[in-house]
């Protein structure tokens, strides 16, 4: 082979794995499930949740009798990034329920608010987001795309979005009411979930899964913080998460800890 085809060779063959690493980059996170995923959920953080005597008016404003009887829960376990600073992230939380829905109240404090990417579904786990997971029957086990349980990533807009059982991000807006305000650096969030089972369906009409006395849910919530990078800089959740991997909740429903519903 004469030595200036090689060389045009071999560019080509640069410029095309140069490529490739670009095309890559712009995908989500595909990741396959593992296969080690235990199909039995060892419960841990085992917290009561307590009923809401009154409607809980989402506005964003912790006014509300029940706000005032729970109890503050840390969000405060880095799953990804350095370690923090309080300026730059804290965050804490509350939870309620009532016959048709699950309520959950964060405070973030946060000294950037970022919402960069207009898309919705266009890698929204990169600007500021509140993220919930939430597995009805407290099942555990793999739910990367199926809905065996859901991870709720709700936008500082509101937009509801988690990966569908076509393997791409999904609005779920009808799942999820929430609000948020901000005051200084300081971010009220107050949100009402309905609660699906796992026969829930992408293509059909499914109804939310009434709540009663007693019934245990696998639940966590992360928030993920961006300030000023391409990518989230940290991802912050309410468990202690094993192993060097601790971004595994999207995956593996057996991290997530349990609530018990009381009176
Ligand atoms: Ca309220
Ligand atoms: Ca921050
Ligand atoms: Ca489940
Ligand atoms: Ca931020």
């Amino acid at each position: 082979m004469k030595k200036a085809t090689y060389l045009l060779l071999l560019l080509v063959l640069v410029f095309n794995c140069k490529n490739e690493t670009s095309k890559k980059a712009e995908q989500p996170p595909i990741k396959e499930a593992p296969q080690n995923i235990a199909s039995t959920k060892i419960e841990k953080q085992l917290r009561e949740v307590y009923k809401s005597r009154d409607n809980i008016i989402i506005d964003a404003v912790a006014n509300d009798s029940a706000w005032a009887k729970s109890t503050w829960y840390a969000l405060d376990q880095v799953w990804l990034g350095d370690s923090l600073t309080k300026e730059d992230y804290s965050g804490r939380f509350k939870l309620s329920w009532s016959d048709d829905a699950l309520y959950i109240l964060a405070e973030i404090k946060d000294d950037t608010l970022i919402d960069n990417i207009a898309d919705p579904l266009v890698k929204w786990w990169d600007d500021d987001c509140l993220e919930i997971f939430v597995d009805e029957d407290n099942s555990g086990g793999e739910h990367q795309y199926n809905h065996n349980a859901f991870a709720y990533h709700i936008a500082l807009d509101g937009n509801v979005v988690d990966m569908s059982t076509e393997k791409t991000g999904k609005l779920y807006n009808s799942h999820i009411e929430s609000k948020n305000k901000t005051l200084g650096n300081t971010t009220i969030w107050e949100v009402k979930m309905s609660l699906y089972d796992d026969s829930y369906n992408d293509k059909g009409s499914n109804t939310p899964v009434n709540l009663s006395v007693n019934k245990k849910i696998g639940f966590a919530i992360a928030y993920c913080d961006n300030d000023k990078s391409l990518e989230r800089e940290n991802f912050i959740g309410s468990i202690p998460v094993e192993g060097e991997d601790k971004n595994r909740g999207w995956i593996d429903a057996n991290i997530f800890g349990t609530i018990i519903l009381k009176e």
